[in-house]
């Protein structure tokens, strides 16, 4: 099985920018380590990666499963932006993940809302971004992006097998874990570039494109409310628009989603 070292990503990566410096261990959770160099002023840019996951974290507490095979890295960003805007870098991270997947693969790659990356409907990817204010600023973003490169699919357990998949059983066979993180450094620096630039438009255009929800039916779960409906766009801010059976339009800011129906 091939691994990751930082003297290997540092070789091949010319990005002055992503990958600056690099911390590299088996972790209880990467993000856990990135938020406290964040708070030890690392600077934009730092990345942490782990060959596994003790206590890998999804949102809301969940659980991430990061046995040895995948990619699990956090990446500590300053952008000066308001908290309300973070979510962009959540989906222009997805966009990243998504292209990198195109790029390389080939396969059918879907982003679901809100940070979720697919293939034919299975999760390969999550993202947990997580915020740390200071006063009123946002202090440091930190971006974890976990993906199941090479594992095997038995190793999860029954009640995700149906729902989740690893880039190596799509392509049936061992991926190059270093080529892949070097792919979607170098995409997300140019996608987060974008956004310091102000120009989150045609990112927002590609993740729409890429987006397996828009015109299907959809449950989501929000703060323990059931909602169901239509999922017919992104607003401004991020939220899942769902339009009701009677017509209301709906704006979901945070929830899980369960496709009912495909795209009629
Ligand atoms: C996510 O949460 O999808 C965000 C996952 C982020 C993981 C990265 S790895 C690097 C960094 N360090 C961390 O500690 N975390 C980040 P959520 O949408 O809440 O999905 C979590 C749910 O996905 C779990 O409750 C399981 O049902 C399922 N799950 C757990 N492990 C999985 C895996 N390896 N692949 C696919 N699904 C998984």
């Amino acid at each position: 099985m091939n691994s990751i070292t930082p003297e290997k990503i540092k070789k091949k990566l010319k990005t002055g920018f992503i990958g600056q410096q690099l911390h590299y261990f088996e972790v209880t959770s990467t993000n856990d380590i990135a938020k406290e160099l964040a708070s030890l002023n690392a600077k934009e840019g730092t990345i942490v990666i782990a060959e596994v996951q003790t206590c890998g974290r999804g949102r809301l507490g969940r659980d991430w499963l990061s046995p040895k095979g995948g990619i699990w890295l956090s990446i500590i960003l300053r952008p000066e932006v308001k908290a309300r805007d973070v979510f962009k870098i959540t989906f222009l991270t997805a966009v990243a993940v998504a292209k990198t997947i195109r790029k390389l693969f080939k396969l059918n790659v879907e982003i679901e809302w809100p940070n979720d990356v697919l293939i034919d409907g299975k999760k390969v990817c999550g993202i947990l971004t997580e915020t740390n204010i200071r006063g009123e600023a946002v202090d440091s973003v930190i971006v974890g992006i976990g993906i199941n490169a090479n594992i095997d699919i038995n190793f999860f357990p029954e009640h995700l097998k149906k729902t989740v998949t690893t880039l190596a059983a799509e392509v049936k066979k061992e991926v190059d874990k270093e080529k892949f993180l070097h792919t979607l450094l170098k995409e997300l620096k140019a996608y987060y570039k974008m956004f310091k630039e102000n120009n989150f438009a045609p990112i927002l255009e590609e993740w729409k494109r890429l987006n397996r929800l828009f015109g299907a039916n959809v449950e989501v779960i929000s703060f323990n409310e059931k909602i169901m409906g239509q999922a017919v766009n992104v607003d401004q801010n991020g939220a899942l628009v769902i339009k009701l059976a009677d017509g209301t339009i709906r704006r979901v800011i945070s929830g899980d989603v369960t496709l009912l129906q495909e795209k009629r």
